[in-house]
């Protein structure tokens, strides 16, 4: 199944990082700012197998095409912040509200995910003020570390455990192709 998911978040919390580490487990220290970028990995899950397409769009406000092209496509996202700076916490409300506008809804298939969570020393958002916002949104809630791959590979996982029932996919045997199966969103 084709799964096309969408990654935000403030500028600098670490998106590339998180995407580079679970797609190729690699990790660098230098910043380069994105404006768009997309990954593909494929992946098994339950048993289930998924060709993630992730995008990446510009955390900058001025790209609002790739915002809107991305939400418009996305069965699912990772929302980002950085634990080690409280004013990204707050951006993530921003983000919900406008792809939850965009898309005509009031819930989506959703993870509200702090990274850096290797910088003990620097934190400035508690555990449970993240998961205080991830409650009042509904939605799951995890902690990473892009550096050392700390749940990467979890934080895409529990966002293939949300988007599989809430839209109710379900398999069906393709015809003329023998043990094959295909995802019907209905
Ligand atoms: N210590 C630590 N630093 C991180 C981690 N993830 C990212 N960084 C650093 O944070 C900076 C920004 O990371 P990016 O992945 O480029 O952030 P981004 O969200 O993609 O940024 P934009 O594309 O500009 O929006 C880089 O200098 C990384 O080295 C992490 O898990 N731990
Ligand atoms: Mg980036």
């Amino acid at each position: 199944m084709n799964c096309p998911i969408g990654i935000f978040g403030d500028t600098g919390v670490g998106k590339s990082r998180i995407c580079n580490r679970f797609v190729s487990n690699c990790y660098e220290e230098d910043y380069m700012p994105t404006i768009f970028c997309s990954y593909i990995k494929p992946i098994v899950h339950q048993k289930n197998f998924y060709s993630l397409e992730i995008n990446e769009s510009a955390s900058d406000e001025g790209f609002v095409t790739d915002y809107t092209d991305v939400i418009e496509k996305s069965l699912g996202f990772l929302c980002i912040f950085d634990l080690t700076q409280e004013t990204s916490l707050h951006k993530i409300s921003e983000f919900r509200y406008r792809i939850l506008n965009q898309k005509n809804l009031t819930k989506v298939p959703m993870i509200i995910v702090g990274n850096k969570s290797d910088l003990t020393s620097e934190r400035k958002v508690l555990s449970e003020t993240g998961q205080m916002l991830a409650d009042k949104c509904c939605v799951p809630y995890i902690e990473v570390s892009a550096k050392f791959g700390t749940n990467i590979s979890k934080c895409f996982e529990m966002l293939l455990d949300e988007i599989h029932p809430k839209n109710n996919l379900i398999p069906v045997k393709r015809k003329g192709c023998l043990g094959c199966i295909q995802w019907l969103v209905t």
